[in-house]
């Protein structure tokens, strides 16, 4: 079924019933997800890490690249990524998450990229602090926004654009808000931004813009495309909207035991199992994680792990006494602000911050051999 955007080109929030169109499909192929059970590395390796592309990956000669910084500036910059490379450098591990994440759990199914709860990674970034660059430029009195332009473009709602986004002057010289030339310690791949990206920690994916090559100080809000109208939590068309913004809080398990091929139906041998995952926030630090093997009819406290970084996923573990029968494994985490994640999310029209219990259904049963 080829999914036709409306008239506002929206693509209607149409409902499947489960069946995935080839549009679909094909935005799922291009942009993958983390395999859950890579939640086993601290750090996800490079190739493991969830990919979000709107448009096609540009290809860029690092040797003619340049970083331009401009607008309401004392002074213009035009960097190469030498220039970048020798200045003074940070590294934080940062979990990113996509806003659509869950989206293809929500019924009517918005019509995007089709993320079940695999759209998140962690990675060490490196890079200069934007605020450095910026106290480089000298920000004039007047700007109140600065804007990051992407290199890809394409058509989206029925307009060609660049891939653009912006944050208020104060998100923008938060310390921990990266320009990024390298991820686990090699360069950019690709998918990843190639040469630099931007990283903002504890907020969703959309914000950190991939290919940066143009930073701008502007006295407006800014109302692209990306900005202004994607990633804002409506429930119909014509509404302005909530813009997102920072990760509400989830946890994810490493599914135990093993898979069945193509339906990916679990099965656990009895005894002893330490059921693992991971759980963030950008909102505040991880409180709590509950675990339940009943649906969510019980709960009981996991053991978190100590915090590696405030801005990366924090480990848990959780002892489970598997005897034979059928299970719903739940988990759910609690931040320092005391937001919880629901057992049901609310319905929007992007499918953004769907962020309920993830529920993995599993038979306790010897296995064959
Ligand atoms: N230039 C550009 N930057 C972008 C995007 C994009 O399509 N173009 N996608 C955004 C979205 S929606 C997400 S979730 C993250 C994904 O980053 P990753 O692919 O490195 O995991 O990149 C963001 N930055
Ligand atoms: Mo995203």
């Amino acid at each position: 079924m080829a999914v036709e955007p409306d008239a506002r080109g929206e693509l209607p929030g149409v409902d499947t019933s489960g069946a995935i169109s080839t549009a679909e499909l094909q935005l799922a192929a291009r942009n993958h997800g983390m395999p859950l059970e890579a939640l086993a590395y601290d750090i996800t390796p490079a190739g493991l890490h969830y990919l979000l592309i709107h448009f096609d990956i540009p290809v860029v000669d690092a040797a003619s690249w340049r970083l331009d910084v401009g607008g309401l500036v004392g002074r213009e910059l035009s960097l190469s990524l030498d220039d970048l490379r020798s200045r003074p450098s940070t590294t934080h591990a940062v979990t990113l998450e996509c806003a659509g994440n869950g989206r293809a759990r929500l019924s009517p199914r918005p019509i995007s990229q089709p993320w079940l709860l695999e759209a998140v990674g962690t990675a060490e970034w490196t890079g200069v602090p934007l605020r450095a660059l910026l106290e480089e430029a000298g920000v004039d009195d007047g700007a109140v926004e600065v804007v990051f332009r992407g290199l890809d473009h394409g058509v989206e709602a029925g307009s060609h654009q660049y891939y653009e986004r912006s944050l208020v002057l104060a998100e923008a010289q938060r310390d921990e808000v990266l320009l990024a030339y390298e991820m686990n310690g090699r360069p950019l791949l690709p998918q990843h931004g190639f040469p630099l990206r931007l990283v903002v920690p504890g907020w969703y994916g959309m914000t950190s813009v991939k290919w940066l090559d143009r930073i701008s100080l502007v006295d407006e809000p800014f109302e692209g495309y990306q900005q202004s109208h994607s990633y804002r939590l409506r429930q119909a068309p014509g509404e302005v909207g909530e813009p997102l913004s920072r990760m509400q809080p989830r946890s994810l398990m490493v599914p135990p035991g093993v898979p069945e091929f193509a339906t990916r139906k679990r099965q656990v041998e009895p005894g002893p199992v330490t059921v693992r995952g991971r759980a963030w926030s950008g909102l505040a630090e991880v409180a709590r994680v509950e675990v339940s093997a009943d649906g969510g009819a019980t709960w009981s406290d996991a053991e978190l792990l100590p915090e590696a970084s405030r801005w990366a996923w924090r480990a848990w573990e959780w002892a489970w006494e598997a005897r034979p029968g059928t299970y719903e494994l739940c988990c759910r985490a609690t931040d320092g602000a005391g937001n919880v994640q629901p057992l049901e999310a609310p319905w929007n029209l992007g499918g953004y911050i769907n962020n309920e219990v993830q529920r993995v259904p599993v038979t306790v049963s010897q296995l064959d051999v």
